[in-house]
């Protein structure tokens, strides 16, 4: 037998193949994530069980973020990352409790508030995110919801940010009757609004809304037949039962939102959660891959939070699918890595920005 020369030096005894390739192994299991994967990208929505998602939580890492690849490569170039630029429209001062954020009014988190901004300086957020390379500009507004009298604004917000050519996303809270189909007309392309964690967990974050009521928007959204931006934070002081949930509610929507947006919780002085530990960077990492293989064709976005992430911890997120981040040195009130890391972290892995139009392309196997 002619055998490897580094193996025959390292190891002397040739290694026993203990287990199958990962490909039918994965076949072979009963609660197989590629199976099951397979199964949700044969059919146009496919309702996903609690016991499915937390068969695909509980896989081991590397069958995990295997599946994730596959999944992540039948859609979308692997090399190619949506960046969106954040902009405050309009900062704290909000009437809502939601106990992660510095913008609620009932919490010292030493932020100063901003009216409403003008469009001249939307105008240039918009140039400046455009000359760095953001295909997208979302707009977030400290609100519960955008009064009659600021939708107006809005409009000429988003029109005045479609002009300088980026697709347009606003967060404004919840909206009332006619409001999405008004921000629609205006050119509106995404609206964000986040589930945040799942149902059980949500009056333990936020009381002042329920989580009916943000359903409510989303739908509001999707009727208006704007793209839906709807993800969570993981590190609220949930479970993994939660993430489980919150992840089979969205995968579960009518149609899956075409924007998933996971942040890690920055830490706020001053709220209530400024203290909760931290969730096990790796299980930030399950949830984008569980995230990847449920909602296929979905941009699933590394979000706040990675300022405290090591390049290596963002290169993993990468690889479990995630494929959009913010890009820019704020977020809406706390710091983001600066264009230039960016730039080199993205260089460092082989990876580029995607062009405005969603990048689909077939499978590259
Ligand atoms: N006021 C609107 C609302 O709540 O829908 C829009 C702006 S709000 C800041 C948008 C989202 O940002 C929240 O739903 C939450 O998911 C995320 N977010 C806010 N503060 C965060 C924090 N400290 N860490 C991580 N994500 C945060
Ligand atoms: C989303 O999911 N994250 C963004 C955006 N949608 C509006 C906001 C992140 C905020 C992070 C904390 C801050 O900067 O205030
Ligand atoms: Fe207000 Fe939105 Fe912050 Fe909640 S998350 S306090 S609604 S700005």
């Amino acid at each position: 037998m002619v055998r490897n020369s580094v193996q025959g030096s390292i190891h002397s005894v040739p290694r026993k193949e203990t287990r199958l390739p990962p490909l039918a192994r994965l076949f072979e299991h009963p609660h197989s994530s590629l199976k099951q994967a397979e199964r949700a990208m044969e059919t146009d929505h496919r309702e996903w069980t609690t016991e499915e998602v937390a068969a695909l939580f509980e896989q081991p890492f590397p069958d995990l973020l295997y599946t994730a690849q596959t999944v992540h490569r039948r859609h979308h170039d692997p090399t190619r990352v949506q960046a969106s630029t954040l902009l405050s429209v309009k900062t704290g001062a909000c009437s809502e409790d939601c106990a992660y954020c510095s913008q609620s009014a009932r919490y010292e988190t030493g932020l100063e508030r901003e009216s409403l901004l003008d469009l001249d300086a939307v105008r240039a957020a918009a140039r400046r995110a455009k000359a760095a390379g953001a295909s997208r500009l979302c707009m977030g507004a400290a609100w519960r919801g955008p009064k009659e009298r600021d939708v107006g604004a809005l409009e000429a917000m988003v029109r005045t940010v479609k002009e300088e050519g980026l697709e347009t996303c606003l967060s404004a809270g919840l909206l009332k009757d006619g409001q999405a189909e008004r921000l629609a007309a205006a050119g509106l392309d995404y609206y964000n609004h986040n589930l945040d964690t799942s149902e059980s967990h949500y009056a333990e974050v936020v009381t002042t809304r329920t989580y009916a009521d943000r359903l409510d928007t989303l739908e509001q959204v999707r009727r208006a037949g704007l793209k839906v931006c709807c993800g969570g934070i993981v590190g609220l002081g949930e479970s993994r039962a939660d993430r489980v949930e919150l992840l089979k509610t969205l995968a579960n929507l009518p149609e899956p939102p075409q924007s998933v947006p996971i942040n890690r919780l920055v830490p706020i002085p001053g709220t209530p959660l400024e203290e909760t530990a931290g969730v096990d960077p790796l299980e930030m990492v399950r949830t984008i891959a569980v995230a990847r293989i449920l909602m296929p064709a979905s941009h699933v976005r590394l979000s706040a939070g990675r300022e405290s992430m090591s390049d290596e911890l963002q290169a993993l997120a990468f690889l479990a699918g995630a494929n959009s981040i913010f890009y820019g040195e704020k977020l809406l009130t706390t710091p983001n890595p600066s264009q230039d890391e960016d730039h080199a972290l993205l260089a460092r892995l082989g990876m580029a920005f995607q062009p405005s139009e969603p990048c689909r392309r077939e499978a590259r196997g």
